[in-house]
């Protein structure tokens, strides 16, 4: 159902930010499956709008449907296809990013990527074809300039414009079968499941009314930015599959900068999801580059700091998981590391496993890919031995895993790890370092390493 990932009981999305169709299947192929990754969460595939305007050519142009064609910036529908068999074939699906609140914002007009024209002010998308009856009337919003000002009130957030851009009237028959008629291809291609962009503007009765319609079963979570800042809350999704859970951001970013508040990170009583429910991430594609309300996160930026709220996000049995997987950027328009003709790059490996043309693949730094393996490795089972004291934290899962971080670079001391007696490696540092756990499951935890003070063993992962 919506909730199975459908990826053999793995544990971690990637979401591989901007990347070509062609470059994401090479990835599948040559890392990603080794390293254990469930799945790719890729850029919107559907037709987009062309921006050259108030910036030119940036990220967000693909947040402006113009058809729900199959060729955008990141390739054509035949690369798509492509890709979407080459990661199936090593055990690793693609989730789609799918944007059904709206088409193109107002003011927009021309020809999108897949050669469909459209005119936003006419509310004209014969690519589709959608007309003016298919976007929500102007007297079911409550805003005085038709667009969404005011959280407080869910017939805002849902049935006025987004920044802008034209909202679909979800209530309608047509509309949900053209949805649905997009979803299905995609399925029938082999995709495992949908991220629901904007998820926080639609109505969940419309959300039912498409995702009940599908032809196979498929994973869900639905972006809703709920931070106890307005009237409509994450619990209105739970049946529809999981929901992102912003507030974890912040926490883990307050947590990581001050260990002190570390214990704090799940907060149920202040409306954050139940585990399973949660979608979390330390960052994403918005709130890394100050979009969405972006505030206090942790980023590739400040890697150091980085790492470690990775490897603790993945440490700690809190909801279903998402790594981002960056290129870097100066201004917050800026698009993909491109040619002089804005045609995106390609993903180019270096000697040292690193990637080169730009791109940042945080996935691929060495403490993150690891931990990937750890949290497959212990999922299912429960936390325990907590122990958190000054800038040292430590933790075990059941008897498959221990966990621990020495933030000052450094750390000598006695844990009960609660697992069986035996040697590990530390898998962080490529078994550099060992670990001897004995027969009552004590062992003497050595950490240091001033760069990636991250300590984790656990059964049935390679050193
Ligand atoms: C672009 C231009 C616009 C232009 C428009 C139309 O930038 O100037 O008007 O085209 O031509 C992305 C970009 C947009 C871009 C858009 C379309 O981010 O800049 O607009 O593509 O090309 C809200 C939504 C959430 C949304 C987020 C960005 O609820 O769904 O804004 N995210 C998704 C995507 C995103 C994409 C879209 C949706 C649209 O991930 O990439 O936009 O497809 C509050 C609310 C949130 C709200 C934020 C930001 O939260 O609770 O619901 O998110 O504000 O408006 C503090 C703050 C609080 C904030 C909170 C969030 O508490 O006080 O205000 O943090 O953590």
């Amino acid at each position: 159902g919506y909730f199975d990932p459908d990826c053999g009981g793995k544990q971690v999305i990637v979401h591989l930010f901007e990347w070509k169709w062609t470059s994401i299947a090479e990835e599948c192929e040559r890392f990603l499956s080794a390293a254990g990754f469930c799945g790719v969460q890729v850029s919107p595939v559907h037709e987009h709008v062309i921006v050259t305007t108030d910036a030119m050519r940036p990220w967000w142009e693909r947040y402006q449907p113009v058809s729900y064609k199959l060729t955008s910036r990141s390739g054509t529908e035949e690369e798509f296809i492509d890709m979407v068999q080459r990661c199936n074939a090593v055990g690793v699906r693609i989730y789609v990013d799918a944007v059904l609140n709206h088409m193109a914002g107002l003011g927009r007009s021309g020809i999108g990527t897949a050669g469909s024209s459209f005119d936003s002010d006419a509310h004209d998308f014969p690519g589709v074809p959608f007309t003016v009856a298919d976007f929500t009337p102007r007297d079911m919003c409550p805003s005085h300039d038709g667009n969404v000002n005011n959280y407080g009130d869910p017939n805002n957030v849902r049935n006025c414009y987004l920044v802008g851009l034209t909202d679909l009237y979800g209530a309608t028959d047509y509309v949900r079968q053209k949805q649905i008629e997009y979803l299905n291809r995609l399925l029938e291609i082999g995709v495992a499941g949908f991220r629901v962009d904007a998820a926080k503007h639609m109505w969940p009765a419309d959300l039912e009314a498409i995702q009940g319609g599908l032809s196979k079963p498929a994973f869900f979570y639905h972006e809703v930015i709920d931070r106890n800042d307005g009237a409509v809350k994450v619990d209105e999704y739970f049946h529809l599959g999981r929901v992102t859970e912003f507030r974890y951001c912040s926490k883990i970013a307050t947590g990581i900068r001050d260990f002190s508040q570390l214990g704090n990170l799940i907060d149920l009583g202040w409306g954050m999801c139940p585990s399973d429910k949660a979608f979390v991430f330390v960052d994403n594609h918005d709130n890394q580059r100050g979009h969405g309300g972006a505030g206090d996160v942790i980023t590739h930026k400040d890697p150091f700091l980085y790492k470690l709220a990775i490897s603790y996000m993945l440490a700690y049995p809190y909801g279903f998981t998402r790594v981002m997987s960056s290129y870097f950027f100066e201004s917050t328009d800026e698009g993909p590391p491109h040619d002089g003709n804005y045609n995106t790059l390609d993903v180019t490996i270096n000697p040292d496993g690193s990637c080169g043309n730009g791109w940042v693949c945080e996935h691929r730094w060495a403490p993150i890919t690891r931990m990937v393996a750890f949290r497959n490795a212990v999922a299912g089972t429960e936390l325990a031995n907590f122990f958190l004291e000054g800038d040292n934290v430590a933790f075990s899962r059941g008897d498959k895993g221990f966990f621990a971080i020495a933030k000052s670079g450094s750390m000598d001391r006695t844990f009960q790890t609660g697992m069986p007696a035996g040697t590990y490696c530390n898998i962080i540092d490529g078994c550099a370092s060992q670990v001897t756990v004995n027969g009552d499951g004590n062992a003497q935890i050595r950490i240091t390493n001033a760069d990636e003070p991250i300590l984790a063993i656990c059964q049935g992962c390679d050193g």
